[in-house]
């Protein structure tokens, strides 16, 4: 699954799509077609940054910056399009536009989400998060974040039930990142096959994220070669799906444990 922040304020690129206080739509689409080139199945278009301490946007910016784009990709590529969105006003137009998935960072918490995720037929991905953007990284707690974060997606997945979205539609994620600490993100990681038991596809954001820059020191710029590295531990211990702002160097990372993987015992 490879990034594009629509964005003005994303952590990892800055906002280099937007052009004069406007997302470039032509830009976008340029890097969205290298993606697909370098072996993208999904791209993720996320209109509102949930960095910690982001500012928040209205629904209407929101789906401003995000709809023109989903629908142009839809017309002029062949991938799967998820929208990285809370809103259910933007949830409720994704299918119409040509989204294939919706990826929502608070497992469709907001009021009106699971109506209108359900609505929209759309596969979601629900991802755990403790607090919001604004506060998560100020005190993560958790006794034991495996546990925790598995009996809340399963929640989350029973929530859904509820609403009429079955299980087959859903994808997992631990939110690496999202109110946990270094120690509660390696934890997580390190457990990931127990999330992977719940039965549902695991989707894992570990790209250029900060617990790299406080595990080894590195800037933004310089996290390629750990991204990869926990790309590839997530996908070892179960991970399906690998959210990356770096798609043609994850491609070739997995591709490696792939052929690892398919090689006959002789
Ligand atoms: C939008 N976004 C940022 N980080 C993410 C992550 O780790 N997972 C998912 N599903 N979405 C994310």
């Amino acid at each position: 699954m490879g990034i594009i922040n629509s964005t003005p304020d994303s952590f990892a690129d800055g906002g280099t799509l937007f052009q004069r206080g406007r997302l470039d739509v032509d830009l976008a689409l340029v890097r969205a077609r290298d993606m697909v080139l370098q072996g993208a199945a999904i791209l993720d278009i996320g209109g509102e940054s949930t960095r910690p301490g982001a500012a928040a946007v209205s629904a209407a910016e929101e789906m401003d910056r995000v709809l023109p784009l989903v629908e142009r990709i839809a017309a002029e590529l062949e991938v799967v399009i998820s929208i990285d969105t809370s809103s259910p006003a933007l949830m409720s137009e994704a299918a119409s536009v040509g989204a294939g998935l919706l990826n929502d960072v608070r497992a469709l918490s907001r009021e009106g989400a699971l109506q209108a995720a359900a609505a929209s037929g759309l596969p979601v991905c629900l991802m755990h998060m403790q607090g919001d953007p604004v506060t998560m990284q100020a005190a993560p707690d958790y006794t034991d974040v495996v546990a925790e974060v598995s009996a809340f997606l399963q929640q989350r997945v029973d929530a859904c039930a509820t609403h009429g979205i079955s299980r087959e539609r859903l994808l997992l994620d631990p939110g690496f990142g999202f109110g946990k600490s270094v120690q509660h993100n390696l934890q997580l990681l390190r457990g990931l096959p127990r999330l992977v038991a719940l039965g549902l596809p695991v989707l894992v954001g570990l790209s250029r994220k900060s617990l790299i820059g406080k595990l080894i020191g590195r800037d933004v710029d310089q996290r390629l070669p750990a991204s990869l590295g926990l790309a590839l531990l997530a996908v070892q211990r179960g991970a399906a799906i690998v959210r990356t702002h770096d798609v043609a160097a994850t491609a070739d990372a997995v591709a490696m444990w792939q052929a690892l993987e398919e090689l006959e015992d002789e």
